[in-house]
C-alpha cells in the first residue's frame, strides 16, 4: 500500500499544471484539461446513467454516489495536482451535480464574478494563485462552438466592474465579443472558478448535453450547507475521505500528504 501511494504520486507529479496552464488559468479564470477520460470511461459513465435513468440536478442527486466510476472522479489523479496548486493542499469536495440538456433547453445566464458571495474569490501572490469554490466539469458528450452550454467572461474573475455588464449580455438576449463559449471533447476537464463570470448558454446540439461538475472548497470553508455522509460511499481511499470531511481549520489534515496506510 506504501509503494501504491508512492507510485501514485510519483505519476501524479507528471499532472503538475504546466507553466502554460499556470498562465493561461490566471489570466482567463479557466482552462481545459484534456483527456482526462479515455473513450471508454466515458462509455461506461454514459451506461450507467442510461441504464438506470440518473437524474441531472437535485433531482439526481451527487453524482460522486452513483457508483465507483462517478467516485474515482472525486480526486482523479490527472485533476488532483490542479486542485492541489488552485486550492492548497487542504481542498475539500463541497458538492457535486450533473447537468444534461437536451436541444433548446435553457438555463440561467451569467453569474459569479469576484466577490459576488464570501465564496468566490480568486487571489495570486508570490507565485502562489488560490480560489474559493471551484469547479471541475467533466464532458460526457462534445460540445462544439455554437452548441451552448457552459459560457464565460474570459478574465473576469479580476473585474473591478462586476456590475457594469449589461443585463441583455447576461441574459444572451445580445452577443458580446467578451463572452465565450469554449469548445470541449468528451472526456475533457474544463475547471473553473466561481469568481469567473459564467453561466449556461441554451442548448442548440441533436445531442445531449452531459456535464458532471464536482465543486471545491479551501479545506477551511464551504458554499453548500450539506456536507457529505462518508458512511453511504462504502469504501473510500484514504484521500477521498479526507475530501469529503466537512470544512475545518483545526485538525485538519493535508491531502496530498502522510496518506501512508498499514500494509
Ligand atoms: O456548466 C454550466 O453550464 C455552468 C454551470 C454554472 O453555472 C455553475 O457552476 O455555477
Amino acid at each position: 500500500m506504501v509503494f501504491a501511494y508512492i507510485a501514485l504520486a510519483c505519476y501524479e507529479r507528471e499532472f503538475a499544471m504546466t507553466p502554460e496552464e499556470k498562465f493561461v488559468f490566471d489570466l482567463e479564470g479557466y482552462f481545459v484539461i484534456k483527456d482526462v477520460l479515455m473513450a471508454d470511461e466515458v462509455a461506461e459513465l454514459n451506461q450507467i446513467i442510461d441504464k438506470h435513468n440518473k437524474q441531472a440536478d437535485s433531482h439526481g442527486g451527487r453524482p460522486s454516489s452513483w457508483g465507483e466510476p462517478f467516485k474515482k472522479l472525486i480526486d482523479h489523479p490527472r485533476i488532483f495536482s490542479c486542485l492541489v496548486e488552485l486550492l492548497g493542499p487542504y481542498v475539500r469536495l463541497d458538492h457535486d451535480y450533473a447537468i444534461f440538456m437536451d436541444q433548446s433547453d435553457s438555463r440561467g445566464g451569467l453569474h459569479g464574478g469576484p466577490d459576488v458571495v464570501g465564496d468566490h474569490w480568486y487571489k495570486y501572490r508570490d507565485g502562489v494563485m488560490r480560489n474559493g469554490l471551484s469547479v471541475m466539469a467533466y464532458a460526457l458528450s462534445d460540445v462544439d462552438v455554437g452548441s451552448g452550454g457552459f459560457t464565460c467572461i474570459p478574465g473576469s474573475q479580476k473585474t473591478n466592474f462586476l456590475n457594469y455588464v449589461p443585463k441583455e449580455v447576461r441574459q444572451f438576449k445580445r452577443d458580446a465579443h467578451y463572452v465565450v463559449q469554449p469548445a470541449i471533447k468528451a472526456g475533457d476537464v474544463l475547471f473553473f472558478t466561481e469568481a469567473l463570470i459564467h453561466g449556461t448558454k441554451p442548448w442548440t446540439a441533436s445531442h445531449q448535453r452531459r456535464s458532471l461538475l464536482y465543486k471545491y472548497s479551501p479545506g477551511h470553508s464551504a458554499w453548500n450547507i450539506n456536507y457529505y455522509d462518508l458512511e453511504s460511499y462504502g469504501e473510500l481511499t484514504e484521500r477521498q475521505r479526507r475530501m469529503l470531511q466537512p470544512p475545518s481549520i483545526g485538525r485538519r489534515p493535508r491531502v496530498d500528504e502522510n496518506l501512508e496506510v498499514s500494509i
